[in-house]
């Protein structure tokens, strides 16, 4: 399927989502988001495909939500469409692993958006921010909860206060990003990523983010009642029979998903 907003492409069991709106600087418009909801869809049933990445230009990854497509917005007309519940959490639903490489701009929407992937891997040219006050509003896609969970309260309080952006390494020393490399790295070492987790077994990699999600939707205890459950349970799959054996017997597994 094409797409007029995104370039979809994909190598062994990993598929890249590039944001390609250069104009706009990747402005996540209602077609973008849309076109991302349904891509998403696709790949979610597509059998062949073990993890995504999820990354824009040089320049940016996202510059936020399309303040011009926003500035006529009404309170009934967004609650009426929720388009941002409809489309933009498709990437937090997402249910296979999720990477976002992360170079240039990540500001309000577009940091909200890496924030709902599972994990972030950045270029050292990344700026992370929560514009949004200064446009009159705040953080309307889960920057007020998940960079506070990612960051903390003092962090999250000073970028969604003041506005200002955080770069790389900065982002890095405060837990919201897992890596920073050189700009010109970025691809190589999300691909690296996204190729090992894409040949672990997939009901097993799925189940892992869910385990780790729910680390921030619950208590400890039942957290961890959650894991043991999920861990239990994996002994029903073949893909635990299969990498135990392979390591007893010295060779590399050959996960069948099942
Ligand atoms: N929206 C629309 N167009 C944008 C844009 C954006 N967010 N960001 C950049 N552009 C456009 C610019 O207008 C410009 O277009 P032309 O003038 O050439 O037509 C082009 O991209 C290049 O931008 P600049 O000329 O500004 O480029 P610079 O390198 O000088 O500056 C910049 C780059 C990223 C610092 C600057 O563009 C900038 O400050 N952009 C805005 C960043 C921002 O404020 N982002 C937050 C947007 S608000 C909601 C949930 C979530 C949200 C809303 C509602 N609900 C649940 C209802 C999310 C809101 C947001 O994200």
């Amino acid at each position: 399927m094409a797409y007029n907003t995104l370039e979809v492409t994909k190598e062994g069991g990993v598929c890249i989502i590039k944001l390609n709106r250069p104009k706009a600087l990747n402005a996540l418009c209602n077609e973008l988001t849309m076109e991302l909801a349904q891509a998403l869809a696709k790949l979610e049933a597509d059998d062949k495909i073990g993890c995504v990445i999820l990354t824009g230009s040089e320049k940016a990854f996202a510059a936020g939500a399309d303040i011009k497509e926003l500035q006529e917005g009404t309170f009934l007309g967004m609650y009426e469409h929720d388009v941002f519940g409809l489309y933009w959490e498709a990437v937090a639903r997402f249910r296979k692993p999720i990477i976002a490489a992360v170079a240039g701009y990540a500001l309000g929407g577009g940091c909200e958006i890496a924030m709902m992937c599972d994990f972030i891997i950045a270029a050292d040219n990344a700026k992370f921010g929560q514009p949004e006050i200064n446009l009159g509003v705040m953080p309307g896609a889960g920057g007020t909860q998940r960079l506070t969970r990612a960051v903390g309260k003092a962090k999250a309080m000073d970028m969604c206060l003041t506005g200002r952006m955080m770069k790389a390494p900065e982002a890095h020393a405060c837990g919201l990003v897992s890596r920073v490399v050189a700009l010109d790295e970025l691809m190589e070492t999300a691909m690296d990523a996204a190729g090992k987790i894409a040949h672990q077994s997939r009901p097993i990699a799925m189940m892992t983010k869910e385990a780790v999600n729910t680390a921030f939707e619950t208590t400890l205890t039942q957290g961890i009642h959650f894991e043991r459950r999920l861990f239990q349970s994996m002994f029903s799959t073949e893909d635990q029979k299969e990498g135990m054996a392979a390591f007893a017997e010295k060779r590399t597994p050959h996960f069948t998903h099942k």
